[in-house]
């Protein structure tokens, strides 16, 4: 297998609150199976994440808690990386827009970035009305104003959703003009807002429609149609300018000479994606003692950059980045002449668009005895990481939330499923078929891989069946289904089960020693390949069923999943219980 290089991205936890199950499902999770895999296989992998610390939504909570914007996402960004460790999410930088080791490098990026863009042609200046605070003596972007929403839902019918956002609607998923707001509110003092003369920087998103269409119809084939009819219908509605500049304090400072420019700073949602790029950085200075070397990452045709996302965030990351990559190196001229053809840039020293945008729909919540329901922070439905992990191990979270995955639409966490499932699949199919051949190979082949001379058309069928599994679950995972790539493995335990029950070697040890150690070897051989396939998605009992097999890490690789492991080589210890079992009970207090 030849190696190839992936850079892979989890979307930015927005620093003002803890994760919970609905965020693991969306973007973490899958991406950290992904790049689990990717390692497995021998690939070369970075994996980058960080907290988004910028914007309004920032310094709301700041405000709210009392504090300021940099220690309130200094806390949580600490939070968040003790909460990914617990899950076993490991990334190989956990960055954070504004935390002290990575700002530098962020605002530089950033404003890079916005330099390119603007010289490039990509925005135009202009002074307009906006809604502004007059008890506050503040302009109101983004969150900092709620109203009635305005927009359509995706079947064209008026969403009228009471509360949206002056960025976004939450319940439509459209992006939101403030201004067209129906009773619009300031959400700092509650009043009504007035309208006050501004001045903006706006990225022409409209002049890049014919390029990123084409681009779209190349690259987004074997993408989840979730992001493409998304992407695709906001193409078709028209991509509107938007504003990439605002009136606070807190963020990245507008790199013009321009008085005009005096005391803003950038759109979080223009910085929030330069984030995955600083961070490569902040991990290249690490790493290879040189900070540029992210160029090897971002701007090398050869390597595939995938974008790990919930549904929400569709539109910012297929389209909107899209534009700003493409726009820090061709020009509006350049862009206009080409119209609507788009050619990969070959050469190294040019920024390359997202080879896969994947998102994951909404979880829902359904706490027992109640109706299913959204997940919201301020109603208090939801299941913390936090609180999770003082009860539970991190395992039977992976499984759940990958098995029952919103890959294609909303999914729930459903309490009385999960235990259900927890008990059924992980310890009564999978735990159980390795702690079933333990004792007999303990007591009866001293710890040693039998012999397997008396394999039939049985054992043959089963270890056929077992060894084709590698090609089919990466074949899943390259295309994101990761569902479904759990399911085969799953499948693969349960054949084995109906092995095991059908050659009963807890009989065959008294009457037929030599059966039975044929029986156990091939139990062995099946457990070395679904163990391996099993690591990424649950990789504390892979790490368990690698140190009952005797395996060091080297040979717990994609590309040794099919090794036999030969007669006489000694097993490790029995391992330690693999899933506990759950009582509904434990979830009672909801
Ligand atoms: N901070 C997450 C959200 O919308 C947002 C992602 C940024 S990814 C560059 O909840
Ligand atoms: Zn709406």
């Amino acid at each position: 297998m030849s190696q190839r290089r992936f850079l892979v991205t989890a979307a930015l936890p927005y620093s003002n609150g803890r994760l919970h199950v609905g965020h693991v499902a969306g973007a973490y999770l899958p991406a950290d199976i992904f790049v689990r895999y990717l390692r497995s296989r021998g690939d070369d992998v970075r994996f980058i994440c960080g907290s988004d610390d910028n914007g309004v939504a920032i310094e709301i909570s700041a405000a709210k808690e009392g504090t300021t914007p940099a220690e309130l996402s200094g806390k949580y960004n600490a939070r968040q990386k003790i909460d990914f460790d617990g899950l076993g999410i490991e990334f190989d930088i956990y960055g954070g827009t504004h935390q002290p080791d990575f700002v530098d490098y962020h605002n530089r990026l950033c404003q890079e970035f916005f330099k390119a863009n603007f010289d490039n042609g990509h925005f135009v200046k202009k002074t307009s009305e906006q809604l502004y605070d007059a008890e506050a003596d503040k302009f109101l972007p983004d969150r900092y104003v709620t109203g009635k929403c305005y927009q359509q839902m995706s079947d064209g019918s008026p969403c009228e959703h009471p509360a949206a956002n002056g960025d976004q609607c939450e319940h439509c998923g459209n992006s939101v003009d403030p201004l067209l707001l129906i009773n619009p509110v300031s959400t700092i003092t509650g009043a009504t807002p007035q309208r006050r003369k501004t001045t903006h920087w706006y990225l022409q998103l409209d002049k890049f429609q014919g390029m990123l269409t084409d681009w779209f119809s190349l690259v987004s084939l074997g993408w989840r149609p979730i992001v493409t009819n998304f992407a695709m219908g906001s193409i078709k509605t028209g991509l509107p300018e938007r504003a990439m500049t605002r009136d606070l304090t807190w963020g990245v400072p507008v790199p013009l000479d321009d008085p005009d420019a005096a005391g803003k700073v950038l759109y979080v949602w223009f910085d929030a994606p330069i984030g995955y790029v600083s961070f490569t950085a902040k991990l290249c200075e690490q790493r290879d003692g040189d900070w540029q070397k992210y160029k090897d990452w971002w701007q090398n045709p050869d390597c595939k950059i995938y974008h790990f996302i919930g549904e929400d965030n569709i539109v910012f990351h297929a389209l909107t980045w899209p534009a700003m990559l493409l726009g820090s190196h061709y020009t509006a001229e350049e862009i206009q002449v080409r119209g609507s053809t788009y050619t990969a840039p070959k050469e190294q020293g040019h920024y390359q668009l997202p080879t896969n945008v994947v998102a994951n729909a909404f979880l829902n919540i359904k706490f027992p005895g109640k109706e299913e329901e959204k997940i919201s922070k301020s109603r208090g439905t939801a299941v913390w990481i936090q609180d999770y992990l003082e009860t539970f191990d991190p395992d039977p979270l992976r499984y759940y939330l990958t098995i029952n995955a919103p890959e294609a639409q909303r999914t729930a966490w459903n309490f009385d499923d999960f235990v259900e499932r927890n008990n059924a699949e992980l310890i009564a199919t999978l735990g159980n078929f390795i702690n079933r051949w333990q004792k007999i190979v303990t007591n009866h082949f001293e710890r040693k891989v039998p012999d397997a001379d008396r394999a039939e058309q049985l054992e043959a069928d089963l270890l056929a069946s077992i060894r084709a599994l590698p090609d089919q679950v990466a074949e899943d995972i390259e295309a994101t289904r990761f569902k479904s790539a759990l399911g085969r493995i799953m499948e693969g335990f349960r054949e084995c089960n109906r092995y095991i029950d059908t050659r009963e070697p807890w009989k065959t040890r008294k009457t037929d020693l030599p059966l039975c150690g044929t029986t156990i070897n091939t139990c062995i051989q099946a457990v070395r390949t679904l163990g391996v396939l099993l690591d990424p998605f649950l990789p504390f009992a892979g790490e368990k069923i690698r140190a009952t097999l005797g395996l060091s890490r080297d040979q717990w690789t994609w590309p040794h999943a099919t090794d036999e492991l030969p007669a006489g080589h000694p097993l490790g210890p029995t391992p330690e219980v693999l899933f506990r079992k759950l009582d509904p009970a434990e979830f009672e207090q909801g």
